[in-house]
């Protein structure tokens, strides 16, 4: 479901680009509705749309809107895009489960976003895995980030690529703003996915344009992952997913093929088998 470029360009750097995978009018309604809800304090969002941290408390950090796919149906069919979940199947073995779905704002007075992920002290988390075998790559925790602006070069999301297989510390000089080869600022259009794996060493520079950066960052790992159980269809607003989404969110065993799956996997055209 990944083409051999696509692997070949993951493994080495630890994220791939998907070029123009949403909806030109998708990303509009986003668009629409990122303005509309980052103009409202918490109290006036609709539950369970809430900040993640509240802007009252923490106003320099970029404001991420979480549970977005319960505000509106447009960013279900975002979590389930064919592009973004060919992907994602191929990367976690067909055992996907949907963890977060956050529309963020930066501003030019948004703090930037320090490196964190990749290596950290000579401990690697184990719940953000990472191979390859049998012409297969494997992570187990994955952020599909979906532009909803252009971003220009010099701000926005950085990594330190190939940091995702990196078994030494990064030097203490090389920072967000260093150059490549080291670091990488990469600067998708609108519409544009940078998919890449927690593992890799990230982070993001200060916005520089007065109209905000917004980006939807959608988070997925394996089914199985038993780190993160509370993240479960919250109750109270089941009502607000599609069958699908609830399925997606769901923890499952890895031997489980959950029908969601194989659903995407027959409009994909591959084997369900
Ligand atoms: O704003 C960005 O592109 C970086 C976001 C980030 O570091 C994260 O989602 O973990």
């Amino acid at each position: 479901m990944m083409t051999e470029e696509e692997k070949w360009h993951f493994d080495l750097f630890g994220y791939i680009v998907l070029k123009e995978a949403i909806p030109t009018k998708d990303v509009q309604r986003m668009v629409e509705l990122a303005n509309q809800w980052q103009a409202l304090p918490d109290s006036q969002l609709s539950t369970p749309l809430r900040s993640y941290r509240d802007p009252v408390d923490y106003p320099d950090l970029p404001r991420s809107i979480v549970n977005a796919h319960y505000g509106d149906a447009v960013f279900q069919r975002l979590a389930l895009n064919g592009e973004i979940m060919r992907c994602v199947l191929h990367l976690t073995g067909n055992c996907p489960k949907l963890l977060a779905v956050s529309l963020t704002q930066n501003t030019k007075e948004s703090d930037e976003v320090g490196f964190h992920g990749g290596f950290d002290g000579g401990w690697r988390n184990p719940a953000n895995d990472y191979q390859v075998a049998d012409n297969k790559v494997f992570a187990t925790f994955l952020n599909a980030a979906v532009s909803l602006v252009d971003v220009p070069a010099g701000s926005g999301f950085v990594c330190v690529p190939g940091s995702h297989k990196s078994h030494f510390p990064k030097p203490s000089n090389i920072n967000i703003y260093s150059d490549p080869p080291q670091v990488v600022n990469v600067t998708p259009k609108a519409g544009d996915v940078v998919l890449f794996t927690e593992a890799l060493c990230h982070g993001a520079r200060r916005w520089t344009l007065e109209t905000p950066r917004l980006t939807v960052f959608v988070r997925y790992s394996t089914s199985y992952a038993s780190w993160s159980p509370e993240v479960q269809p919250i109750e109270e607003h089941k009502d607000k997913l599609n069958e699908d989404i609830c399925e997606l969110i769901q923890v499952a065993g890895f031997q489980h093929r959950k029908q969601i799956v194989n659903k995407l996997l027959t409009e994909m055209g591959a084997d369900p088998a």
